[in-house]
């Protein structure tokens, strides 16, 4: 449940890491239930690919479904976590980006951080992403790349578009990076784009630089991405309204292992 010391300087050499088959497909299917229960719930957390019915993004599932709130507490990811960042840390932000067969589209090139420091004056970077395979992610799916060890060349694209393309959360074709910043980019890092069965897990970090390719495939890409936050880093809003709670979460709370993987957890709770 740990990572070693071998796995714990990769992250922070390449800026993400990626455990296969971190969860099993018991638990998959479980959470791709509770997945297409809350894409039916209305609201604004609900985001559609431009111009279409099709869920591009859920977000804050964790506040609705049960599997979702055990999962941000499952030893698994938690305990990683916790040994990358601190023991205190909270779900800063919870996702589900949905990218459909035939068409779910591409997220382009950027750096959360830059996204989180314009919009919620983040005060640092000191953020986990947990990225969890609901389906098998392949080369045709639309994996998200990596550019490894960006995370190390600072904020390269630290402004905004000046118009949103959406209104519900904060689309990182907002803060892309130029093709020019992007080629240089590669030139010196290289791409990676970590593929396996659902249930994979990759941590990365809040300033890699990463991006991925429209889905033309027939097969879903279901990526959920809890993003913890160190509690001694809160987001402030000294000019204004703060972002809605299903894209900022408000309860900073310090979140505790569970003693048991999610699933057990939960029928140890019913029972
Ligand atoms: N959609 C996120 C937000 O905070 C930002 C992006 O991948 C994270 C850039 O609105
Ligand atoms: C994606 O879902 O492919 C993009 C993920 C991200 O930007 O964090
Ligand atoms: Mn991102």
């Amino acid at each position: 449940m740990l990572l070693t010391q071998e796995q714990i300087t990769r992250y922070h050499e390449d800026g993400f890491l990626l455990l296969e088959s971190a969860l099993g497909p018991d638990e998959i299917d479980r959470l791709r239930e509770a997945f297409a229960r809350d894409c039916l719930v209305p609201g604004p957390q609900r985001v559609a690919e431009e111009g279409r019915d099709e869920v591009r993004a859920v977000y804050a599932s964790h506040q609705r479904q049960a599997e979702y709130a055990g999962l941000v507490r499952d030893p698994r990811l938690l305990a990683p976590v916790q040994q990358l960042l601190t023991e205190d840390v909270y779900i800063y932000q919870f996702k589900i980006n949905a990218k459909p067969a035939f068409g779910g589209e591409k997220w382009s090139w950027h750096q959360d951080y830059v996204a989180w420091r314009i919009a919620d004056n983040l005060p640092a970077p000191l953020q986990v992403n947990v990225a969890v395979f609901l389906d098998d992610v392949d080369e045709f799916n639309g994996p998200v790349i990596f550019l490894p060890g960006s995370h190390r060349s600072g904020l390269i694209n630290d402004s905004r578009k000046a118009t949103a393309k959406s209104s519900q959360h904060l689309d990182p074709d907002d803060i892309a990076l130029s093709e020019h910043q992007l080629s240089g980019l590669v030139a010196e890092r290289g791409m990676v784009s970590p593929k396996g069965r659902a249930g994979s897990v990759v941590l990365f970090s809040p300033e890699i630089v990463h991006g991925s390719a429209p889905n033309m495939s027939p097969f879903p890409r279901r990526l959920l991405i809890m993003t913890y936050n160190d509690t001694a880093n809160l987001p402030s809003y000294p000019d204004g309204e703060p972002r809605p709670d299903y894209v900022v979460c408000r309860d900073t709370e310090p979140l505790r292992v569970l003693d048991a993987p999610f699933l057990e957890a939960l029928q140890g709770a019913q029972a």
